[in-house]
């Protein structure tokens, strides 16, 4: 049984056990409300506490996959549950640990009180899957915090912690450690009192509150589910049942929306099921970072802050100390600026070690290499690290396009070799491709992965090929649209075109961003290992010319100083024309639509050759990539979602289309989409089975 009744003389305990986070399913509902027509008929109980049996979660919410499925809702339904508790003579008492999200906390908002830990955040996340809380929660928070604040986290999504919770009165009160023995405590204090259940959807609205919540620069979720989640707080001025009413016809309108059908694919598909389950990974109590540079600096950053030790070395012993310098003045602005304590910060830079020799290594778990990429350094680095690391050890490579096989190759034991590779800032980026050599054992993916998850990335799986999967693709979409500039389009136009598309920046903004160089010595090296795939002679010119990107202030576009905000530069436009003129290429006009329409088939047709070539296992992998690390629109699901989205038959005449005007080689549709649009069945869903252990 997922819901469990324990009883503390007059007060029964109403524990919720369905691993890993209670999302309130059928089958969890059905037993919850078997459990409270138990507690109501059962004579002499004077209270109930609802609560959880896991230490880090009270209830997820609502289970999201059951939004998806055909047919009449299941009996009971959430809103059906959160009226049977609020309608209860006997007082219920949420006991709030963890995260109390969506319907969890509409299950709490249902309860006539709630006491929480001082952990527990509590939050109504829904617009970030294109939904309003559909459970009441638009007509009770208002009610209880005011609409200023109610709005601010129903359309920000984003969790409050339980004592600012308890200063809007979310929360009547914040536990301390002993947190049951303080619930069972206050509720006897409440009871003595005499104190009435208080049903908040009977209460008027609270006063609307200060409205000195930070705005949202990029609001989650679509445009309808704003308009609902204003409108529905705006509605909790009205009698409850007319307020209700309102959330309710919007929650089913949003069900359908195809955003949220984007927005809850994305959900799923950047949380990979563990196929290399954490039971079967070598343990880590020590980690290392081999280089202190830029992607060094933040992979060590990445591991403190997860509170995993870890030793430090550089064969520049300068070089590390500018590495330590940096790491202590990021913790110095945080503090500045009142982001962590700091004792805090302190704690985490203690759990550097820096070192001096590379075999001081040598009792660590998993070394993490993150030097220049050039084969031959890395390829002695991996040498001296299997000279020298105990049997155990993971040797990891952070390259973003060597071949890890290769790298592996320069040691004794290549099936302890693995790809991590982070995305920079990366501390900040979330996506973690995990790469899989020919020869990378099972125990040592399982190590990556569930290193990865104490890092709280998205950590997707991916084979050995140039770019991996997503600076794969990205190649092949940035060469499109370098492409279209130099038949007529000017950069401004395309990034325009791929921002209107959805996209967070525009690919040549984000070309500046990386710096010019980096694609520049890429390129150098593609034009000889595939020169079946052209490149336009503009953009070598620009790094050429010496333009490195913002980091130079220069770059496609030119910076004022100080600024990030790219500006058009008449110099560049006018090498783009004589490098045309220079290609023989008569320039005309290209619409916003065939650059997005060009750029997109890049990806796909890109995304449906690495599942071919099984270097993805799963489209929904691919859709994460792009999703966590390159600024795909959420909206649209990632390249694979979006293929279906546009139907895949029309993808593929799409595809014939530009193969017959050029480049047929890479235009020419894959047999994969080919044959999945001639079945009818959609890319997102396309899965090879991995591997068993
Ligand atoms: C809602 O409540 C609507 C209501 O207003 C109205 C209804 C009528 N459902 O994230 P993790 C799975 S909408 C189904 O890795 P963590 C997840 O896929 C809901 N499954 O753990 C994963 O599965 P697997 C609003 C869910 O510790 C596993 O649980 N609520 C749900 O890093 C572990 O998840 C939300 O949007 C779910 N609701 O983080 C909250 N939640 O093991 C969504 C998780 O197969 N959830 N799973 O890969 C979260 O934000 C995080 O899961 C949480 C834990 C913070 C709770």
């Amino acid at each position: 049984m997922s819901i469990r009744l324990a009883l503390r003389e007059s007060i029964g305990i109403l524990s919720a056990d369905s691993p890993p986070v209670n999302a309130l399913s059928r089958a969890l509902r059905q037993q919850l409300s078997q459990a409270l027509g138990q507690v109501m008929a059962a004579p002499g109980l004077r209270a109930v506490l609802l609560t959880s049996a896991l230490p880090k979660v009270f209830s997820a919410g609502a289970d999201i996959k059951e939004f998806s499925e055909t047919g009449p809702a299941a009996s009971p339904s959430l809103l059906d549950l959160v009226a049977q508790i609020e309608a209860s003579p006997i007082p219920f008492v949420a006991v709030l640990q963890g995260a109390a999200l969506g319907g969890g906390l509409e299950l709490a908002l249902a309860c006539h009180f709630r006491l929480a830990t001082a952990d527990a955040s509590l939050g109504l996340p829904e617009i970030t899957l294109g939904l309003i809380p559909g459970a009441g929660g638009t007509q009770r928070l208002p009610r209880l915090v005011g609409s200023a604040h109610a709005q601010h986290m129903i359309l920000s999504g984003a969790p409050v912690k339980a004592r600012q919770a308890h200063s809007w009165g979310l929360v009547d009160t914040v536990l301390g450690e002993n947190a049951m023995d303080d619930a069972l405590a206050w509720t006897q204090r409440m009871l003595d009192s005499g104190v009435q259940p208080r049903r908040v959807s009977a209460l008027a609205p609270a006063a609307s509150g200060e409205a000195n919540d930070p705005p949202l620069s990029r609001p989650p979720g679509s445009p309808l589910a704003r308009q609902a989640a204003a409108e529905c707080v705006g509605a909790a001025g009205l009698p409850f049942q007319q307020g209700l009413a309102i959330e309710q016809q919007w929650f089913k309108r949003l069900l359908n929306d195809p955003a949220s059908q984007a927005l809850r694919y994305a959900f799923f598909a950047e949380r990979p099921p563990l196929s290399h389950p954490a039971s079967a990974a070598r343990p880590v109590l020590h980690a290392a970072v081999v280089g202190a540079g830029t992607m060094g600096r933040g992979i060590m950053l990445c591991l403190i802050e997860s509170g995993v030790p870890a030793l430090w070395y550089d064969a520049h012993p300068n070089a590390l100390c500018a590495g330590i310098d940096a790491i202590n003045s990021h913790y110095k602005t945080l503090i500045a600026k009142g982001r962590i304590a700091d004792d805090a910060a302190q704690a985490r830079i203690a759990l550097i070690r820096p070192v001096a020799e590379i075999s001081d290594l040598r009792e660590t778990d998993i070394v993490i290499e993150a030097v220049f990429e050039d084969m031959p350094i890395k390829q002695s680095i991996f040498q001296a690290l299997d000279a020298c690391m105990h049997p155990g050890a993971v040797l990891a490579t952070n390259t973003s396009t060597l071949d890890v096989d290769q790298i592996a190759s320069a040691t004794g034991r290549p099936e302890s070799v693995v790809g991590l590779h982070f995305f920079s800032p990366a501390n900040v980026m979330r996506l973690l491709e995990v790469v899989r050599g020919s020869r990378t054992s099972p125990d040592v993916m399982a190590t990556a992965l569930s290193l990865a998850r104490r890092l709280r990335k998205t950590a997707i799986i991916s084979g050995v090929c140039d770019g991996f999967i997503g600076n794969r693709m990205w190649h092949q979409y940035l060469r499109q649209a370098a492409l279209m500039v130099e038949r007529g389009a000017l950069p401004y136009q395309v990034d325009e075109a791929m921002r209107n598309w959805g996209f967070a920046m525009g690919p040549f903004q984000v070309a500046d961003l990386a710096g010019l160089d980096v694609g520049y010595s890429i390129r150098q090296r593609q034009y000889i290992d595939a020169p079946q795939r052209p490149w336009p002679a503009w953009l070598d010119r620009v790094s050429e010319a010496g333009r490195l990107g913002l980091k130079a202030a220069a770059g496609i576009y030119s910076y004022h100083e100080g600024s990030r905000e790219p500006q058009r530069d008449a110099s560049i436009e006018a090498l783009i024309a004589a490098t045309s003129v220079d290609s023989g290429v008569v320039r005309q006009h290209v619409g916003a639509d065939e650059i997005a329409t060009r750029c997109v088939h890049a990806l796909i047709v890109e995304a449906a050759r690495i599942l071919e070539e099984k270097i993805a296992l799963r489209a929904s992998d691919i859709d994460a990539v792009f999703l966590s690390g390159y600024g795909f629109p959420r909206l649209r699901g990632g390249p694979c979602y979006a293929a279906d989205a546009l139907g895949l038959s029309n993808v593929v005449a799409t595809l014939q289309r530009y193969a017959a005007e050029a480049e047929p080689d890479f235009w020419r549709p894959p047999a994969l989409l080919e044959q999945l649009a001639l079945r009818g069945e959609p890319l997102h869903r396309y899965s090879k089975q991995q591997e068993p252990l």
